[in-house]
């Protein structure tokens, strides 16, 4: 158990820094074991300050002080206080500079935060509070210097040394060593600092801005990553055109640079010309990535980049203010890729998101509004409701404003603040003073946490042809929030009549001219809305395109979800009548016998997607996926997983008997597709197609399992082959499923990215991947405690994406993962408690598994020496 308990950081505690910092001057020397860190600060009293003469305190984490000096002096023992987390010095003049000198351990580094090494090189990871692990310093984004770093090395093993900004001098030292030195021109906070050192291959390009000036784009990679770079350096530079098209954004230095590196604890990081990612969201070719993977790398490349403006040039305030870089940078990157491929089938994606996991956050232990106003550990703050609510939050901003009034609020906020530090506050004040509208009531969305609830009913009075929408909102009390106020709600809607023609929605009897479609603006509690002129009850769609993140009840019966799935004009209303359909059908069937029947208008419904060639085939793909077993768990309460997992199966295998020949002429219809291409036609072939492959498997189809066993062997992109060897993991062919895993891991198990799907495959299976086998996947030669993505594929995937496994009844599988978050507790903090997030949902469950998981998570609680990490997500689970 911990002995001194960790502190809570409040942002009602905010108080301007006392000291500003102007310049940052480093150097680096790198050695094996160990480097030397040697930092000049030019410091000066904040103006803006009445904090007046008090003793500077540096952060500081993990770092062994070697000397400090000010002003060229050296300090004296009584002169300075080294606390290990804060260096003070008692007295300093208005204005000094500051030496300090500092030796970290990199190589030793398991916590990845700070400078580390991974796979024999040096790099960064300073967000959010990793800069204090490199030396001491006011670890804060709303302290903001210009930096110069000279980085030294062994020449032969290190002979490229990266920072921020461009190389402004480079040579030889003694001892087969050299040294490159770079400058910085934009001050920026210390989170988006970052250093490499490594062995490794350059791959250039040039993009020329929208005033002219050539970029020299540049990919550092390891040499056995050399031909995986192409589709990161395309993303990037159609990302660096849409920025400057949409929201007329130029990039500001002269190069722009993107490093892969295996060990990382998040996806990628936006360091100021130095991107740094982690290899499995930049790396790719036909051979070895998913489409999903191309797509998911696209859309990461394109974040990172579009941080340049929201999140670099324009910084948060404080880490509360967090959202005002993810959500803005979420929405820009999710309106880049509906850009890139379909509108309709990136909102269904994200909606998915925010309905499966955002919404189950919102409702679980950890929920926090999108600017939260405590937090214990800043990196448990990295979650969805920071990222997608924060974009959800900002898109409806665009709805009410409308596209050109957004703009407008955007261009005046990068004007207004650029260079500065702000809140989400000077944020939503720019959208206001740009558009002339009043947001007073939409800043709710900022402090209010929890997922609000539309209860909608209607009634038609056939007299006056008047058809009454009647609209209640309310907010779930959340830990620390109760009786919240209503909020300002963009609701989208329209109507059909009995043949699925959209009717015009008019407001008043004598309205001209009405839409089809209207975003009406919810505001108090409950609202009734009139529309008049109609002959016959129409059937409404509600909530279109996900215009707010709401959860909408409305009492639907099936005919009407059915005539939606055929008749909405709107094709992301279409897939969520199917979603809700099919959530309605399988719902009904938990805790019921085996033998109770299916709604047989689902077969129907299913047998018309599949066979309809007319159709948007992307649109089919989405719509064919039954809601997942994670969102059936989401909507119900004291969830009885081994049930809902049981209930979901049955309809899929039903769907499958009823039409395995649709599903065998699917698949060839869409078999062969030419040159591989990541293109919105090609993907959703490819996607049927193993759509088609799973459930065939799924009843034991000997023709499914001859075109699965000839799609392993005959691929030639992972997508056909990965939907191939799930297909047969996820099978009752067990002979078949120990083959081509071997043979997989035989061709791959060079390239730690495929041997990561290989993992997951297994981990996330409910068939493959029992408690047994995920020990001998622990136990595997390819495994490493130390690096995240083996960890997320393995444990990740276990408890994240295997719910029967993971809630087995006898406990199991809440013990596993208890002891292995104990155990990374140790190695690597930020991870472990992203891995305990299962648990801490227990209450959640069926009273048989709760009292289990609660007691898993006390032996969590009750570890020795528990982070404040995993400490936060624990006690605040466990209260
Ligand atoms: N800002 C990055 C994500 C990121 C956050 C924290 C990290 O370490 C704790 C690393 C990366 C992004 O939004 O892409
Ligand atoms: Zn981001």
């Amino acid at each position: 158990m911990r002995t001194n308990q960790p502190q809570t950081i409040y942002l009602s505690e905010y108080r301007v820094p006392a000291y500003l910092v102007d310049t940052v001057d480093l150097r680096f020397e790198l050695f094996e074991d160990g480097a030397r860190v040697h930092s000049t600060l030019a410091i000066r009293r904040n103006p803006e300050s009445e904090e007046g003469a008090v003793p500077l305190e540096l952060d500081g984490d993990s770092l062994v002080l070697e000397s400090v000096a000010l002003n060229g002096q050296d300090l004296a023992a009584g002169e300075f206080e080294d606390r290990g987390d804060k260096l003070i010095v008692a007295s300093v003049p208005e204005k000094f500079e500051l030496s300090v000198v500092t030796w970290i351990e990199p190589q030793n580094n398991t916590r990845l935060e700070g400078l580390y090494k991974s796979s024999g090189m040096f790099c960064t990871q300073c967000e959010a509070e990793g800069f204090r692990c490199i030396t001491f310093f006011p670890d804060r984004p709303d302290v903001m210097a210009r930096y110069k770093t000279r980085v030294e090395a062994d020449k032969s093993a290190y002979p490229v040394l990266l920072s921020n900004g461009n190389p402004i001098e480079s040579g030889d030292l003694d001892d087969g060593r050299h040294f490159v030195t770079w400058e910085d021109p934009f001050p920026k906070p210390c989170y988006l600092f970052a250093l490499v050192a490594g062995d490794l291959v350059e791959k250039r390009d040039t993009f020329t801005t929208c005033s002219g000036r050539d970029i020299d784009l540049r990919m550092y990679v390891e040499p056995r990553n050399a031909e995986k770079c192409d589709h990161a350096m395309d993303s990037l530079k159609r990302s660096m055109r849409w920025d400057e098209d949409v929201y007329g954004r130029e990039y500001d230095l002269d190069i722009f640079m993107i490093v892969a590196v295996d060990d990382f604890n998040m996806g990628a990081m936006e360091n100021k010309g130095l991107n740094i990612f982690n290899s499995s969201c930049v790396l790719a070719s036909k051979e070895t990535a998913t489409d999903a993977a191309f797509q998911r790398i696209e859309a990461i490349v394109a974040h990172e980049y579009f941080h340049n403006w929201s999140g670099n040039r324009v910084t948060c305030r404080d880490w509360f203010q967090l959202s005002l870089k993810e959500g803005f940078t979420v929405l820009r990157d999710s309106q880049f890729s509906a850009d890139m491929g379909s509108d309709t089938v990136k909102r269904i994606e994200d909606a998915t998101l925010m309905r499966t996991a955002q919404f189950a956050e919102d409702a679980g232990p950890m929920s926090h509004p999108i600017r939260p106003s405590s937090y214990i550990e800043i990196s448990n703050f990295y979650t969805l409701t920071i990222y997608e609510k924060g974009a959800e939050v900002v898109r409806m901003i665009r709805t009410l404003l409308g596209p050109e009034l957004f703009r407008k609020g955007s261009d005046l906020y990068f004007e207004r603040h650029d260079g500065q530090a702000v809140t989400t506050d000077d944020f939503v004040k720019a959208m206001e003073d740009a558009s002339g509208r009043d947001l007073s009531q939409f800043r709710l969305w900022y402090e209010q946490a929890g997922t609000p609830v539309l209860e909608v009913t209607d009634q038609f009075d056939q007299g006056q042809g008047v058809y009454r929408l009647t609209i209640r909102q309310s907010i779930p009390d959340t830990p620390g929030q109760a009786d919240k106020k209503p909020q300002h709600i963009p609701f989208a809607l329209g109507l059909l009549d009995e043949h699925g023609k959209a009717l015009p929605l008019r407001l008043s009897v004598d309205e001209q001219d009405a839409p089809t479609e209207r975003v009406l603006e919810l505001t108090d509690a409950e609202h009734v809305f009139e529309f008049h002129g109609l002959t016959e009850k129409p059937v409404p769609s509600l909530l279109r395109h996900f215009s707010a993140p709401v959860r909408v009840h409305y009492p639907w019966t099936r005919e009407q979800l059915l005539f939606l799935i055929s008749h909405d004009p709107d094709g992301f209303n279409r897939w969520d009548a199917g979603q809700r359909l099919a959530v309605d059908i399988i719902q009904s069937l938990v805790g019921q016998p085996k033998d109770t029947p299916v709604d047989p208008r689902l077969v129907t419904a299913y047998r018309h997607l599949i066979s309809d060639s007319a159709l948007d085939q992307a649109l089919v793909d989405k719509m064919l996926q039954l809601p997942s077993e994670a969102y059936l768990v989401e909507l119900a309460s004291d969830a009885d997983v081994p049930a809902i997992h049981a209930a979901r199966e049955r309809v899929l295998k039903h769907l499958a008997i009823a039409l395995r020949d649709d599903l065998v002429a699917c698949y060839r219809r869409n078999a062969g597709d030419g040159d591989y291409a990541v293109t919105p036609e090609q993907v959703a072939r490819r996607s049927l197609r193993n759509t088609a492959l799973a459930w065939l498997l799924m009843i034991n189809d000997e023709e499914g399992r001859e075109l699965a066993l000839r799609q392993f062997r005959e691929a030639d992109n992972m997508t056909d082959r990965m939907g191939a060897l799930r297909a047969l993991v996820n099978s009752e062919y067990e002979a078949d499923r120990d083959q081509v895993l071997g043979d997989f891991y035989q061709r791959f198990q060079a390239d730690p990215q495929v041997v990561e799907q290989w993992f997951s495959v297994q981990a996330a299976s409910s068939v493959a991947g029992r408690l047994g086998k995920i020990h001998d996947l622990l136990a595997h030669d390819a495994f490493d405690w130390r690096n995240p993505n083996k960890v997320r594929s393995v444990v990740g995937a276990f408890a994240g994406q295997n719910l029967s496994g993971f809630h087995a009844e006898d406990g199991s599988g809440y013990e596993f993962l208890a002891d292995q978050v104990c155990r990374l507790d140790d190695i690597n903090p930020q991870i472990a408690a992203r891995l305990v997030t299962p648990l801490a949902r227990w209450r959640k469950f069926a009273p048989a598994y709760r009292g289990k998981m609660k007691a898993a998570l006390e032996t969590v609680r009750d570890k020795s020496g528990l982070s404040k990490d995993v400490y936060e997500v624990v006690h605040k689970s466990l209260v």
